[in-house]
């Protein structure tokens, strides 16, 4: 196909998408065994904003970048934000991190400790603090907290505690600010999770209003969960905040979007075309929520952008009048092939078209590869914390 064979509404979506990058995606990472080092990574979230921008002006639809508190702390927030919107980059979302001090050893906001838990709500007032000086439109909250062994806390306690602080927190957003809530069934408590699943994510955003919403990370389900279903249930509701895109094969591993199961990724982007979720004021942020531990990070983030844009295409290509009528029809097979000859369809030369219509680079990888940004930031990145 080329970009002919897209509607004019399609083709609209496609040049208006947008996927906001983690700026941790650019540092090293590792897993709890080693973290690995690779030369020419960022020294400072300024230099993390320089890679996402250049990510940006290779393929086009990556102009925010996620912000994670306090690995991106700045002492001018201000100077932060500018240098970001002289490269075409805004903040987008504001990440808590109460998972690395020993105090939330036995949880955060859902600690038994009052102490613990003021400390943990008032980390999340400095965030929305973070959200005001940068422009950032939304705070987003993962948290750690579980337990290990049936009986070491009590799970309905602290359902209470976390509804608790949730709205101490939620009180203090502007209007113009909005909570996301992720969940993830196990990982670092491996007994219980206190926000396992997105119905208890959801129920806590139903108590707390209409600015709070659910955030899914594609990474967070046991094996064989049908995720777009719960995409399907959460935008009829009206409460997917945003995506956290990336792909798995076993556990919460972050690697690279559409890596591990493209069809997945598909199936997922062709709720959000039939529910006309993908115009960027739909009120869904797509995000990354990944790690480069051995490939080079700044290809690993083009790849993943246009991984999504390739999905994207596959879905907006779906012949949903077709569909419909094979569904009307009780055609089980004819409407599976719908969908299916969509997913089969080589996309690659239609957004080469429509990255040359915008003046963007046909193959952004190539590119950049030919480009001498990594001997260049290799060179100049040196000393400092990478
Ligand atoms: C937790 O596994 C998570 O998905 C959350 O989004 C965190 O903020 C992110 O990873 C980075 O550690
Ligand atoms: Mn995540």
């Amino acid at each position: 196909p080329t970009l002919a064979d897209l509607s004019p509404e399609a083709l609209s979506l496609l040049r208006t998408q947008s996927i906001e990058l983690p700026s941790w995606a650019f540092g090293n990472s590792g897993t709890r065994f080693r973290v690995f080092t690779t030369a020419g990574v960022p020294r400072d979230p300024f230099e993390k904003i320089d890679d996402v921008a250049e990510v940006h002006r290779l393929t086009g639809i990556t102009p925010r970048v996620s912000l994670h508190i306090p690995w991106d702390k700045v002492d001018d927030y201000d100077r932060l934000r500018r240098h970001a919107e002289d490269q075409g980059i805004t903040i987008g979302t504001i990440n808590s991190n109460v998972f690395q001090d020993e105090d939330y050893k036995l949880g955060s906001l859902t600690n038994a400790d009052e102490r613990i838990r003021a400390k943990a709500v008032a980390h999340h007032v400095e965030c929305i603090d973070i959200m005001r000086a940068t422009g950032a439109p939304a705070l987003k909250i993962w948290l750690a907290d579980g337990t290990n062994y049936p009986g070491q806390d009590s799970i309905r306690e602290r359902q209470d505690r976390l509804a608790d602080s949730l709205a101490q927190i939620y009180a203090h957003l502007g209007e113009d600010q909005q909570l996301v809530l992720e969940y993830k069934f196990f990982e670092p408590a491996f007994y219980h999770t206190d926000v396992p699943d997105w119905g208890t994510s959801l129920v806590h955003c139903l108590a707390l209003g209409e600015r709070a919403k659910v955030v899914l990370d594609t990474g967070h389900h046991a094996p064989g969960t049908n995720i777009e279903f719960i995409v399907a249930q959460l935008l009829r509701l009206g409460r997917l905040g945003a995506f956290d895109f990336n792909s798995r094969f076993y556990a919460d591993d972050d690697l690279i979007v559409g890596s591990a199961d493209p069809y997945q990724l598909f199936r997922i982007m062709n709720e959000i075309v039939s529910a006309g979720a993908l115009a960027p004021d739909s009120g869904v942020n797509f995000m990354l929520d990944q790690c480069h531990n051995l490939e080079e990070k700044i290809p690993g983030e083009i790849r993943s952008a246009t991984n999504v844009q390739e999905s994207t295409a596959k879905a907006l290509l779906v012949d949903r009048e077709a569909l419909a009528a094979a569904q009307r029809a009780g055609d089980v097979l004819g409407a599976n092939d719908v969908l299916t000859a969509a997913f089969s369809t080589d996309v690659r030369p239609l957004l080469a078209e429509l990255r040359e219509s915008q003046g963007l680079p046909v193959d952004p990888m190539k590119t950049f590869l030919a480009s001498g940004y990594l001997e260049r930031v290799r060179a100049e990145r040196v000393g400092g914390d990478a």
